[in-house]
């Protein structure tokens, strides 16, 4: 580091561009005051989340005036679109706290104006309007406020790069006193640590509506999540609307005028996603969890066999059928038509042996086929056929996307029954979410020379009394014992959202910001582990989202942010 940037960065910690110390726990009036000048202080005034990679700030400001972005060399609809939300959520009319009535000028004398930021996009790299964010996308960019005799810049290698620069400089303006809108010079350089930054959402135990879902991709591209994973069906509900089979969701839909996603709303909701740099992952679990398929389809399911005879109650999908995979063959060619990412979540968890044991057809096929009473084979067996299958459709994405065919990601029991599979399949561990019982598991499952995303100490839907979210910030997915390969081959996380207990009304009060601890995990670099630090940053960042209209809860503990959400 030269001797510029040392100065700046003691500058910085000197408190410049951190608020001064964050509320705590109130143990006197005095405290109580000392928390109210905080949380004043903290009005968005620089408070970043996630911690960038590399920041450097001094304590000069530039005041906005004027301001305007402007494109310097490639550009986009992507980018224009992300330009006027941008400028918008920054320059939305405030809602006047109280105190500024009381303020007159700031007493900070003048200071120098920044009415223009231009935006570059590395011209090897031009955007263009129908680009799909994709599973190497490079999110690299720098950001660039420097005194004003320089041009000040948002540098990004990529479009997706430039959205995630734009959020972060949104996040870097605060206000004076007197309402001024200003901004620390500095340098700011950023780059993800993780490339899959998910979050899983289950639309099946309960419907969530389409309003709810574009409101929480906003959430996450404020956390700079990069793959919403929708768990769209499940045992309790088919709200996915198909062309090719209509009768799953008006059968197997909670209430199907009301509680389906139709064809246009989950284009809206990927496009809504694409235009943010946000993957849609869909997952259309098999051969458990898929009860509610045999509404329409009840030929899929195996039929449960009691004293003899089969009672009327139907188990997994029934693995010893030609008909199960052509129906199957037929559904998922749609599905991969409709989710255009190159790689589809196959589900594979909890499989109940329970009904397959009870099948007098699958004992047949069972011994015929040297099984003998080991059902993971037969799940084995299930999967591999699948993908076998899948395996075949060509996809229809350009071929720098996918060059031939779709890539999947399946849940940690595929790998423990030992299926074999491609090199690129992501292995996504969520076994033991009240423990650590991941560790070893994340072992083997990169030992194998897998890739792996791990869900297990981010489960969300637990719901406990105090601040959680440390619990989920101190986890970190590469704190196994492995060699750097296989380390290196931890792609990143997902928050997940089990909808038994959540729908529309609660699940993002539920989610934010909780899930921000795992944004920050996710993103930030290893070594970003204070938990002082964060919660300062954390407090700021859910008043930042209140603010921005989206209903982060308190569970930080007692404050209050200077604009209250309302
Ligand atoms: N549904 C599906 C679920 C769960 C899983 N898969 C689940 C398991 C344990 C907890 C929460 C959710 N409800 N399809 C596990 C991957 Cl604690």
């Amino acid at each position: 580091m030269n001797i510029i940037g040392l100065v700046l960065l003691l500058v910085c910690s000197l408190g410049a561009c951190y608020g001064r110390s964050g509320p705590r726990m109130a143990e006197s009036w005095r405290d109580i005051q000392q928390q109210r000048k905080a949380a004043q202080d903290s009005l968005g005034q620089g408070q970043l989340w996630p911690e960038p990679q590399q920041y450097n700030c001094s304590s000069k400001l530039l005041l906005l005036e004027h301001f305007r972005f402007a494109v310097k060399g490639p550009r986009c609809s992507i980018l224009d679109e992300a330009i006027q939300r941008y400028y918008k959520m920054i320059f939305r009319r405030p809602s006047k706290p109280r105190h500024w009535l009381k303020a007159n000028s700031s007493g900070k004398g003048d200071i120098a104006t920044l009415s223009k930021v231009y935006i570059m996009i590395n011209p090897q790299n031009p955007c263009s309007d129908n680009d799909m964010p994709d599973v190497d996308m490079d999110e690299h960019y720098e950001v660039n406020l420097r005194d004003p005799t320089f041009p000040s810049l948002i540098v990004a290698n990529t479009i997706w790069g430039a959205l995630r620069g734009l959020e972060t400089f949104s996040q870097m303006i605060w206000k004076l006193d007197d309402g001024r809108m200003v901004v620390n010079q500095s340098i700011l350089v950023d780059y993800p640590r993780f490339s899959h930054r998910g979050l899983m959402l289950d639309t099946s135990r309960h419907f969530i509506s389409k309003q709810v879902l574009l409101q929480n991709l906003d959430a996450m591209a404020m956390n700079k999540y990069n793959v919403f994973h929708w768990h769209i069906v499940d045992d309790q509900s088919f709200p996915y609307q198909s062309r090719t089979f209509p009768d799953l969701s008006t059968l197997g839909a909670w209430e199907p005028y009301e509680h389906i996603y139709t064809q246009e709303d989950i284009a809206e909701v990927i496009e809504y996603a694409r235009l943010r740099g946000i993957r849609v992952i869909a997952e259309f679990d098999t051969p458990g969890h898929s009860a509610s398929w045999g509404a329409a389809l009840s030929q899929l399911l195996t039929p449960c066999y009691s004293n003899g005879s089969a009672d009327g109650t139907f188990g997994p999908i029934n693995p010893i059928l030609s008909s199960t995979y052509e129906t199957l063959e037929a559904l998922f060619t749609e599905i991969m038509e409709v989710f255009p990412d190159n790689y589809l979540h196959l589900g594979g968890d909890e499989v109940d042996f329970t009904c397959w044991q009870s099948n007098p057809a699958i004992t047949t096929f069972m011994n015929k086929s040297g099984y003998g009473k080991d059902y993971a084979k037969l799940e084995e067996y299930y999967i591999q056929t699948l993908l076998d299958i899948l395996e075949k459709i060509p996809t229809k994405l350009p071929a720098k996307v996918a060059p031939k065919r779709h890539e999947f990601v399946v849940w940690q029991e595929v790998f423990d029954n030992n299926v074999v599979l491609d090199g690129k399949t992501i292995v996504h561990i969520w076994k033991d979410w009240k423990g650590t019982e991941w560790q070893p598991e994340m072992h083997s499952v990169t030992k194998a020379g897998y890739r792996a995303i791990l869900s297990a100490c981010w489960y969300l839907n637990y719901i406990s009394y105090g601040a959680d979210w440390q619990t989920y910030y101190r986890c970190d997915p590469q704190n196994f014992n492995g060699t750097a390969a296989q380390k290196n081959l931890v792609v990143g996380g997902e928050t997940c959202m089990w909808g038994e207990y959540i729908d529309s009304t609660n699940v993002m009060i539920k989610l934010w910001p909780r899930a921000s601890a795992v944004a920050e995990r996710l993103w930030s670099a290893q070594s970003v582990t204070d938990i002082g630090n964060a919660e300062k940053r954390l407090r700021a960042h859910r008043c930042r989202m209140n603010r921005r209209g989206i209903p982060a809860e308190p569970n930080l503990g007692p404050d209050f942010c200077a604009t209250e959400y309302s």
